[in-house]
């Protein structure tokens, strides 16, 4: 019985109606940046067992810091410079969803998770994760760079994964709010949070991408009144980085013959595979970058 409903629960939070309804690559898109609305519960300070946890501005306002005390005394501050325009929650923060002290991990020892935001225009949001046991332990950083990381148990399995966003393409060709950003899950094993290929797989619908092909093709926009230079769309790689990010990274290359234009004079063709050639070069470039390169390969089964 308990199986059945993890079943249910998993396949209405993989399979949410939202999703069903959103066109291919569209949910990348859909990235907050650091809209307050996104944040989650947060507090400057909390009390574990033996330990006291406390954000504070040091003396001078130049750092903003996470004091932490044992029995009363103090042990460890880890400290970031302090942006003198925000307010001390926006900068750094101890979250409360889920609540401070909850064992992440499954080890028994509770943890809290440090948001630090080093200010900016759009940059660098950071967790950092501590281990409140016999011994304090920062035992893992989170990069979210332009956006917020969610801790949510998404497998049932009583431990949290960390939900986030992989910003290699931000503003690749196009501006940050046109960048599409794919979601990614991360999970605890082996000491730290690791890309979860089984909970980022997801089937793709052939046939829907086909049809968003056609119509990518038929709308294609050309840079010079010669019609022989593409314009790069944000919205094509959109929908490749979602492929990719579900483990259906194959059909990410088919779906690039398949929208890409074509014509049936000569000259014309040869410069568009040309196009495609230096658009898919670049592309993979860009996508070697990628922090979870190594994962991506793996998960999409590539050399
Ligand atoms: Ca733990
Ligand atoms: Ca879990």
């Amino acid at each position: 019985m308990r199986k059945f409903l993890l079943a249910v629960f998993l396949i209405i939070v993989i399979v949410s109606p939202v999703n069903a309804q959103r066109r291919p690559g569209e949910a990348l898109f859909d990235h907050p940046g650091f809209k307050e609305s996104d944040s989650v519960p947060a507090t400057n300070k909390v009390t574990i067992g033996d330990y006291l946890c406390e954000v504070k501005e040091s003396a001078g306002k130049k750092d903003i810091c996470v004091i932490f005390y044992k029995s009363g005394k103090r042990i460890r501050s880890d400290c970031g410079e302090s942006n003198g325009l925000l307010s001390t929650e926006s900068m750094m923060a101890i979250l409360m969803s889920p609540p401070a002290g909850t064992d992440l991990n499954g080890d028994d020892i509770p943890e809290i998770i440090v948001r630090y935001f080093s200010g900016g225009a759009h940059c660098c949001m950071e967790y950092r994760i501590y281990s409140l046991g016999k011994r304090l332990e920062l035992i893992d950083t989170l990069q979210g760079l332009y956006s917020y990381f969610k801790f949510r148990d998404v497998d049932g399995d009583g431990r949290y994964e960390a939900i986030g966003r992989d910003w290699t393409f931000g503003y690749w060709n196009t501006s940050f709010a046109g960048s599409p950003a794919p979601e990614i899950i991360l999970q605890w094993g082996d000491g730290r949070y690791r890309f979860a290929n089984d909970l980022m797989k997801k089937p793709a619908d052939e046939k829907k991408l086909q049809k968003l092909a056609k119509e990518y093709r038929e709308k294609a926009l050309f840079t010079d009144e010669s019609r022989q230079s593409l314009h790069w769309e944000a919205e094509w790689w959109a929908v490749m980085l979602e492929l990719i990010y579900t483990g259906n990274g194959d059909l990410a290359w088919k779906f690039c013959d398949w929208f890409w234009p074509v014509s049936n004079q000569k000259s014309v063709a040869k410069t568009y595979l040309a196009d495609k050639k230096k658009f898919l070069a670049e592309f993979k470039k860009q996508l070697e970058k990628s922090p979870y390169w190594a994962d991506l390969k793996k998960m999409n089964g590539w050399r």
